[in-house]
């Protein structure tokens, strides 16, 4: 007789992947499950510590507090380097391989910033010293290293050298956003959000920075992360200039670190196609989502859920990834 009564712990026994399955249906409103089953598999996995192929007790409050996190989580919007010197300066995509516009990211990231509810905007500037090791006008400054195949007197700008002291990679920049100047203004027809902030980044004269996460800025480093933490923000749309440098190196690092990238491709104008289609497959394999604007605002007003990000963030809870590998992002980062 006993056997027979049904027990609160029962339920939590049959959370099996089925169920798992019907629930995540409904969170993500997906219809087909197939191409994404994968992922579910996966999350389901992470929770499942005993592998006994149901969720209960410790690895139920798992799931529950991933539920709870992706329907709560905050947003972020980080808009890289969207400044005159890599639309109409001496950097101007225009004039770069792929001959992009990058005036064309203007209206659409107004458009984002004044339709989308995002928890907090943050607006990234690339800001060098006249002395900046990036630029090719500086190149007599410093000593290259024997290692570099690139030689000072056959250098040219977008060549790749390595100096000596510090022992450093360096693309050979034209000179661009050097602080207080007309080309490290943001464009003017940018719209600041109000309560927005600024990140400027490159102000070492020694030292590259493409990434809004790393940088020494006289600052410390943390100020993106530390803005992030402030806010509760789990989720980062990242959009800007150059698709293929900055945005790259943004949301690689910020994978890296754990959280759910986002990066919103209409948004975004790179300096070469090969290495644009490159920095997408990278950013995919590394656990980000490439979306687009009107993704992003049935996200963030919406609440659509995203399943890329929502995988994301499971495997940031169960600290699977964040950190685990950072030699291979690392690697990857040019
Ligand atoms: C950037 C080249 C040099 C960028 C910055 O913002 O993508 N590109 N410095
Ligand atoms: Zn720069």
């Amino acid at each position: 007789m006993d056997s027979l009564r049904y027990t609160k712990s029962d339920e939590g026994a049959n959370f099996t992947y089925e169920k798992f399955c019907a629930t995540c249906k409904l969170l993500f409103n997906m219809n087909n499950i197939e191409k994404d089953e994968w992922r579910l598999r996966e999350i389901f996995d992470l929770f499942d510590l005993d592998k006994d192929g149901v969720l209960k007790e410790r690895e139920l409050k798992m799931f529950s507090d991933w539920t709870q996190k992706i329907k709560k989580s905050k947003y972020a919007l980080v808009i890289v380097d969207v400044q005159n010197d890599f639309i109409d300066g001496s950097l101007s995509l225009r004039t770069c391989e792929g001959k992009q516009d990058g005036v064309d990211v203007v209206g659409p990231i107004n458009h984002l910033v004044q339709n989308g509810c995002f928890d907090k905007i943050i607006y990234s500037l690339d800001w060098h010293p006249e002395d900046h090791i990036s630029f090719y006008e500086n190149l007599h400054l410093r000593e290259l290293h024997p290692d570099s195949k690139v030689k000072k007197k056959d250098a040219k700008p977008f060549d790749t050298v390595i100096f000596a002291d510090p022992y450093l990679e360096q693309i050979l920049w034209p000179k661009h956003c050097v602080m207080n100047t007309w080309g490290a203004k943001l464009h003017e027809d940018l719209v600041i959000a109000p309560d927005s902030v600024q990140i400027r980044k490159g102000q070492n004269p020694n030292m590259e920075a493409y990434s809004v996460f790393f940088d020494n800025n006289f600052k410390g480093s943390m100020e993106l992360q530390e803005i992030l933490k402030k806010h509760g923000v789990d989720r980062v749309f990242v959009c800007g200039l150059a698709y293929d440098i900055c945005v790259k190196s943004t949301c690689l690092d910020g994978l890296r670190l754990g959280y759910a990238i986002a990066i919103v491709d209409d948004c975004c104008r790179g300096v070469t196609a090969p290495d644009t289609e490159a920095t997408k497959k990278l950013i995919y394999e590394n656990g980000g989502l490439i979306t687009n604007s009107n993704d992003v605002l049935a996200m963030v007003n919406e609440g659509k859920q995203s399943l890329v990000l929502a995988h994301k963030i499971a495997k940031s809870m169960t600290s699977i990834d964040t950190c685990e590998k950072p030699e291979n992002i690392l690697n990857n980062i040019s």
